[in-house]
């Protein structure tokens, strides 16, 4: 017996030929997501990104708290001013803040203060991070919870056929004000979605390969 309230989970079993299957496709799928940042401005179906949205916020978090809001916008006068407010701070990032290693860290992107894709994009998402409950309820791990539910949306919004940009401008506060949140939320990220422009480029990185980042520990009778 437990002094809380339980019920039945709701799991489902699958064969292990399946269980390989469905991992390998989806990492090969994902091993070919990239951040695009020239999207195509044709529309893209809403309903995707608010399935995506919603399979965000099935994520893990602190006691439960769910301590995100995630901003959709489409309006092309909303873009507007989140575009002319990030090429602002971005200004000052790359005139005035950044350090030379930032800016040569950076140079593999090709990145610079202008943000196209802040307008051409045909939505942007700008996710939220609440401190504190609405009613100052505590919130607890608030950081690691959001970008939990994030890694989420980007994976089920290129699962899905949209490809995004995690966008951080710095810093973001501008977000909080244009779009009018509330003071126990904090900008987080601002996503933009949508197609890849045609014949789209992309930077020439490579990724780790799983010796770099996977290390296991097993009963020495282990054969792997
Ligand atoms: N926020 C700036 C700079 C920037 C920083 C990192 I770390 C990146 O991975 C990419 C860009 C910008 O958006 O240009």
């Amino acid at each position: 017996m437990h002094d809380h309230p339980t019920r039945q989970l709701n799991f489902e079993r699958k064969d292990e030929d399946i269980m390989l299957q469905t991992a390998q496709r989806l990492a090969d799928n994902l091993s070919t997501r990239r951040s695009v940042r020239a999207f195509s401005s044709e529309p893209i179906p809403l309903d995707v990104v608010r399935h995506a949205i919603r399979a965000a916020a099935q994520s893990p978090s602190g006691a439960n708290k769910q301590p995100w809001t995630f901003v959709l916008i489409t309006d092309p006068e909303i873009k507007q001013k989140i575009r002319d407010a990030a090429e602002a701070e971005e200004r000052t990032f790359y005139e005035e803040r950044a350090p030379q290693r930032w800016l040569d860290d950076l140079k593999p992107f090709g990145t610079n203060a202008t943000k196209p894709h802040l307008t051409e994009a045909p939505a942007l998402i700008a996710v939220f991070a609440q401190n504190q409950g609405e009613n100052k309820e505590q919130h607890y791990y608030v950081k690691e919870s959001v970008g939990l539910a994030t890694g989420v949306l980007i994976a089920t919004l290129h699962l899905s056929g949209l490809a995004t940009l995690t966008h951080t401008p710095s810093p973001m506060n501008f977000l909080h004000q244009v779009l009018n949140r509330p003071n126990h939320e904090r900008a987080f990220l601002l996503l933009p979605v949508g197609y890849p422009k045609e014949d789209c480029e992309v930077p020439d990185i490579q990724r780790k390969s799983t010796e770099q980042f996977l290390v296991e520990h097993h009963a020495s009778s282990t054969k792997p």
